[in-house]
């Protein structure tokens, strides 16, 4: 089967901060879930490019929206190989194959009837690119999300036909209420589409940084139609000489932030519609992270967590393992180094470090590294019946913090059987030795499964240690915990979350 999973594309305007970060590792934990189970993915993701924002930041800077937007796109591209993100493709909508395919389904739009010409007038906001309804504008004409002031727009300009989606639309969220997830947002979203759809302007002529209008060259696309595009022009280009849009459209996941969620939840659908075009099989609303204090992450109040700090000292797998354990998928959380160190110590560092450690210390002493051939014991292969299944099935329901934590109970599982089966006794008696294999590879099969399971979270780590165990095979189809195991080489490896007093000594290693 194949899996199409998008994140949104960050505006140029800025620079990456933890939200953009956050949001592609939530992504990138999916779509490697599904690598595993062996699915046909393609994860895409990107910058976007055009629109009044990026013109004015770079005009504020006295250069080019090209020269800004270049500049930042390659930060964001930057931070991708540091956060460990596979993605497929990176897409930035000032590619030229982009904005033909744009051009391309939006002339189709027009061709179907569903836009014409007329006059726009409203409360805009130069940040959101948008224009405000009443009934959202705070008190002074200002802007609910920036809270800066709106300034008064009117212009002919070309509308899409939203209004004449309103059936289609709640047809397609009655017949599909997991159209948006979690139900929170999808509740958001009907209740938008409940107050009545206006139609919505598709144009702007004012402004020359964007994708021109092929029926009417005066005029750029609206810069979120030319954005939301992305996610289906980018099969068309992304292989030289291949369209990958039979293979992976329509996407399975959308995952974006809750800011943008009547973009792609409402104008979305129905802009694929008019343009004949299946739609997604889900739009994912993750939420937003606050400081720890419960504040939104500002530098003046000191409680941002810089995501290349925290690479730097920890690795980026530490940063995906907080985020992801902290943070229900779909959630709002408060983030913070106090939180990330607390996890990192009592979690990564003394929970998985060390059973990795004794696991592979224990094996090396007493077995000459070698996975002594034996049947694990029943009593663990127990408590991990169903695990795979289970993790499976919150994959299916995205719900990636749960997996985690069903990983991580057997984790902490494994601990207690160390400490329950005292292997350092039973090597001590000749006679027990039947039963120190046995402990010895319930413990390796164990570590192995959980390994193999907790990969999408914190792939370098699991990668190293499943090398230590002298296992490759990190497909799901391996993950089931098994009756007999033995033969396998380990090899002992520097811990793999060094203590923090030791952490600027491991970095400093090559
Ligand atoms: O909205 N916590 O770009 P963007 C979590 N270009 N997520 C956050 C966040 C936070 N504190 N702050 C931002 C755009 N995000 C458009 C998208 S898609 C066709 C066009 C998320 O750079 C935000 O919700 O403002 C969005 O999903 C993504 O970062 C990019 O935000």
């Amino acid at each position: 089967m194949s899996f199409y999973i998008t994140t949104a594309i960050d505006y140029v305007n800025g620079v990456p901060h933890l939200g953009h970060a956050y949001e592609k590792i939530s992504a990138d934990v999916l779509a490697r879930h599904q690598r595993q189970r062996g699915e046909d993915v393609f994860f895409l993701t990107g910058t976007d490019e055009h629109g009044e924002p990026v013109a004015d930041a770079a005009h504020a800077q006295g250069i080019e929206p090209q020269a800004l937007a270049d500049r930042n796109a390659a930060r964001f591209k930057a931070l991708l190989p540091a956060l460990e993100i596979s993605n497929d493709f990176f897409i930035r909508t000032t590619d030229p194959e982009h904005k033909r395919r744009v051009q391309e389904v939006l002339a189709r739009v027009h061709d179907n009837g569903h836009v014409y010409k007329g006059l726009y007038e409203g409360w805009y906001c130069p940040r959101c690119a948008d224009f405000k309804v009443e009934n959202e504008i705070l008190e002074g004409n200002r802007c609910p999300i920036h809270e800066i002031a709106l300034t008064r727009e009117a212009e002919e300009n070309w509308f899409f036909r939203l209004s004449t989606f309103q059936d289609a639309l709640e047809r397609l969220f009655d017949s599909r209420p997991d159209f948006v997830m979690p139900t929170r947002a999808c509740n958001e979203a009907r209740a938008f589409i409940a107050q009545g759809l206006q139609d919505v302007s598709l144009s702007r002529a004012k402004l020359r940084w964007g994708v021109s209008v092929p029926w009417d060259e005066g005029h750029v696309f609206y810069v979120w139609f030319d954005a939301l595009l992305n996610y289906y022009t980018a099969l068309h280009y992304a292989r030289a000489g291949e369209d990958l849009t039979e293979r992976y459209w329509p996407a399975q996941y959308h995952v974006i932030g809750k800011d943008i969620l009547k973009f792609h939840a409402v104008f979305w659908p129905a802009m694929l519609m008019a343009a004949d075009l299946p739609v997604p099989a889900h739009v994912f609303v993750h939420g937003f992270l606050m400081g720890e204090d419960g504040r939104k992450m500002s530098k003046s109040l000191g409680n941002v967590l810089d995501p290349f700090e925290v690479i730097e000292r920890y690795g980026a797998d530490a940063l995906r393992f907080y985020l992801a354990r902290e943070v229900v998928f779909g959630a709002d959380g408060n983030v913070g180094m106090n939180g990330l160190r607390a996890r990192y110590d009592a979690e990564l560092a003394n929970e998985l470090g060390n059973l990795a450690s004794r696991t592979l210390a224990m094996l090396s002493r007493y077995c000459d590294q070698a996975v002594p051939a034996a049947d694990t014991d029943p009593a663990l292969r127990e408590d991990f019946a169903g695990l795979l299944e289970g993790v499976c099935a919150l994959f299916d329901a995205a719900e990636s913090t749960r997996a985690l934590d069903l990983i991580w109970q057997r984790v902490r599982r494994l601990n207690q059987y160390v400490e329950e089966r005292r292997p350092w006794e039973l090597a001590k008696d000749e006679g027990r030795r039947g039963e120190l294999e046995q402990v010895l590879a319930s413990l390796w099969e164990g570590l192995r499964v959980v390994t193999v399971m907790i990969t999408p979270f914190i792939p370098q780590s699991a990668g190293r240690l499943l090398e230590a165990l002298g296992e490759s095979d990190a497909s799901l189809a391996a993950a089931g915990y098994a009756a007999r195991v033995g033969g396998a080489t380990v090899s002992t490896i520097p811990p793999l979350f060094p203590r923090l007093e030791d952490a600027a000594t491991a970095a400093a290693q090559p």
